[in-house]
């Protein structure tokens, strides 16, 4: 039985690379030309009463308050109370890993939203050099003890995940690498250690799975109480899992609070993105990908739609959001508004020549009319004049490369270029 089981994954796994295979070279490619489409509404103009926006100041009590109430009550829900997570454990599981380099710290949090408690764990791969060191915080699809290649970590018991995270077969990470690229589940770590960087391995989807059916459930047994932009979803309670980890590295004494990076990529771009947004404390982003309620405008119609997002994700958001499907256009924002919170902290935009449905140009847009908040910041205008057009100096940087969805050298290559540049110890 076990044996025709395998068979018959096996096959299924042949048939997939076959039809991913020829479908990727299929995928349209997008144009990389200049785009002119414009976001709207301008965020520094006289918007609903407001006055036009002049000063550092007024951006920083008025408008950007006003935009991210907009966007949590239009998209993303109320994000849980900022309660400093409990420190269940924390412990050395291996001092020397990476053939020495690093050494693997777990440490187990406990997360509390009203009356509920969760257990996040967090890997940390940290160099074996004097510290403290820059952190990367990634956000996976799958739980650590199924994606790190380490022996020793400790799996939660009752975690939902996703079948194809079962890595115990061999062949399904064969065809996860093949599909999304090497890089997918666990970034370059040895490059990372290398440069002096720390990388902070979490699955938030121990807190919220990202599931319609047992998202939705662990959503309704936490939406209680009043929520002030509208009912909780994942995606924000993603982004304030990344908080939480966030108070833990204040306490750490070989992680560097004033350097901690978010990376996320696709459906993780997203609620990396909103995590750098809403938090202060968060030094630069890597959102890769993240497409629409990412760093894609919506009103220009192209890729995912609001309408096909919200149906197949309806997890993700607070109910509001369906209410514009089919009615991007009357949208008080666009995520423009989004890259805008950032300002002027570095972040990186990530994107791919044949991902229309994340919309690389969507996301250009979106990053050239967010400039003028970075510039009003002190920061750097968006200065890229295409889409290939990357500078790793840049804090509003934007890379494009060949290819399909997913994690590749390809992307590493200019991550870490830009990484060194802003956060990097030499
Ligand atoms: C897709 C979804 C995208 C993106 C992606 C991913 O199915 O439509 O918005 O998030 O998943 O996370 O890989």
């Amino acid at each position: 039985m076990r044996i025709l089981k395998f068979i018959l994954g096996g096959l299924t796994a042949l048939i997939a690379l076959a039809i991913v295979g020829c479908s990727t070279v299929g995928l349209p490619r997008v144009s990389t030309g200049p785009t002119n489409f414009t976001a709207t509404p301008d965020l520094l103009a006289p918007y609903g009463g407001m006055e036009q926006v002049t000063t550092a100041q007024n951006w920083r009590e008025e408008r950007a308050p006003f935009w991210r109430n907009m966007l949590l009550s239009q998209v993303y829900g109320t994000i849980p109370a900022p309660i400093a997570p409990e420190i269940v454990s924390d412990r050395i599981i291996s001092a020397d890993i990476l053939e020495g380099r690093a050494h693997l710290r777990e440490v187990q949090l406990r997360l509390t939203i009203g009356e509920h408690t969760f257990r996040q764990d967090v890997h940390f791969v940290v160099p074996n050099t004097s510290g403290p060191h820059p952190v990367i915080l990634g956000a996976g699809s799958c739980p650590n003890a199924l994606i790190l290649p380490f022996e020793g970590i400790s799996a939660a018991p009752g975690v939902s995940y996703p079948g194809y995270c079962e890595s115990g077969s061999e062949f399904m990470h064969s065809v996860a690498t093949f599909v999304f690229g090497r890089y997918i589940e666990v970034p370059p770590l040895e490059q990372l250690i290398d440069r002096g960087f720390a990388y902070g391995a979490y699955y938030p989807g121990m807190v919220i799975p990202d599931s319609i059916e047992t998202g939705m459930a662990a959503l309704s047994s936490i939406r209680e109480g009043e929520m002030e932009h509208g009912p909780y979803a994942a995606i924000g309670t993603w982004a304030w899992v990344a908080h939480r980890i966030t108070d833990y590295i204040e306490t750490s004494g070989e992680l560097d609070a004033d350097r901690i990076i978010l990376f996320g990529h696709s459906r993780s771009g997203k609620s990396s993105l909103l995590a750098g947004a809403l938090d202060d404390r968060i030094a630069g982003v890597i959102s890769h990908q993240s497409g629409t309620a990412g760093a894609a405008l919506q009103k220009n119609d192209v890729g995912e739609t609001i309408s096909s997002i919200t149906e197949s994700f309806p997890h993700w958001f607070t109910p509001s959001y369906a209410l514009y499907a089919d009615r991007a256009q009357d949208l008080p924002f666009d995520q423009h508004a989004l890259v805008a919170l950032m300002a002027p902290r570095p972040l990186l935009l990530g994107n791919s020549a044949r991902d229309q449905w994340s919309d690389p140009r969507g996301s250009f847009a979106s990053a050239r009319a967010a400039g003028e908040v970075y510039q009003l910041l002190g920061g750097d205008a968006f200065s890229a004049e295409n889409l290939w057009d990357f500078d790793a100096n840049a804090d509003l940087a934007f890379q494009f490369r060949e290819g399909t969805h997913g994690i590749t050298p390809e992307d590493w290559r200019p991550f870490m270029q830009w990484l060194t540049v802003h956060f990097g110890s030499e």
